[in-house]
């Protein structure tokens, strides 16, 4: 699928997972989460990802064959549907299968650190690689939550994003097929996600198009944390994702963003019409200089 477009696409996020931190256990059998697609895809979804492995702060990883069973015959039923459909996966094997499935994208948390076989998997079947920043299992990624070089989290993030491109390139990925994501939340601390949301031309600059995953996630529970200093729960931090993802489609982070990655793709889809339509105005102008009363 084509990677260049104006206005960032959305993805709608189908966790067939029994832990998901934003949604674990809603969508944990097929039916559901084909049911629950269904409603995304019907909701405008430009593209639904499925994944079978929680990658929550502290999850422990599902066996092979349990992650195959959850997400194979989800994916074959949103092909079926008509969907456009990504594998979230860290895995070469379920990558293959998804892929087999009808899936055309591969979206690997862990930029093909955790199983290096998938970009060979990836490059094979011609499919688009979804490269995310990240230096290790969710187990004890928040130990990796350092970014003392120069440049913090910014120029570190950017130089391992340009090492797994080299990785992903030799591998056989075509340059238009590669995709990179920031990695929010996943070995960062909260100042660091923001730090690289204000940055994206940093990430841009490295030459591909950006996802970006920042719903629901506990950075944004702890921007609206109450006096008592608890983070404002899973579901009470719709709005200030739709705030973001307004920000990041007006151009906000100075570097266009290819694809949001969310959980209400409805509401997200209004807040980049909202934000494509702002764009279209800019610069217009009345040409006459004249205030209207
Ligand atoms: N975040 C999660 C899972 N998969 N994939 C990409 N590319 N980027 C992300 O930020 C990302 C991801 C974790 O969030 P979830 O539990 O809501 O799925």
């Amino acid at each position: 699928m084509s990677t260049t477009s104006a206005a960032p696409l959305v993805m709608g996020v189908v966790n067939v997972t029994p832990d998901s931190f934003s949604d674990g256990g809603r969508y944990d059998d097929t039916d559901r989460a084909v049911a629950h697609g269904l409603r995304l895809l019907a909701d405008g979804a430009d593209i639904l990802d499925v994944g079978g492995e929680s990658t929550r702060p502290g999850a422990t990883r599902p066996l092979v064959g349990e992650e195959l069973d959850r997400v194979v015959p989800v994916i074959a039923g949103l092909v079926a549907a008509g969907a456009r459909v990504s594998v979230d996966t860290m895995r070469a094997e379920v990558a293959e299968a998804a892929l087999a499935a009808g899936a055309e994208i591969v979206n690997d948390v862990s930029g093909g650190l955790a199983d290096p076989e998938i970009l060979a998997v990836t490059a094979a079947a011609g499919a688009t690689y979804v490269a995310m920043h990240w230096r290790a299992h969710s187990d004890r990624m928040q130990d990796f939550a350092r970014y003392d070089g120069p440049g913090g989290v910014v120029e570190a993030v950017r130089a391992e994003l340009a090492d797994r491109v080299a990785a992903i390139r030799s591998a056989g990925v075509a340059a238009e097929r590669i995709v990179l994501d920031p990695g929010l939340g996943f070995a960062k601390q909260p100042e660091h996600n923001w730090e690289l949301l204000r940055r994206l031309d940093r990430l841009a600059d490295l030459g591909f198009p950006l996802l970006v995953g920042a719903s629901r996630k506990t950075f944004l529970g702890r921007l609206l944390a109450g006096p008592d200093g608890a983070p404002r729960p899973t579901g009470e931090r719709e709005a200030a994702g739709l705030a973001l993802t307004t920000l990041l489609a007006a151009g906000a982070a100075g570097a266009p963003v290819w694809c949001v990655r969310v959980h209400a793709v409805r509401d997200h889809l209004d807040a980049v019409r909202v934000a494509r339509h702002w764009r279209a105005g800019v610069g217009a102008g009345s040409g006459d200089g004249k205030v209207e009363p």
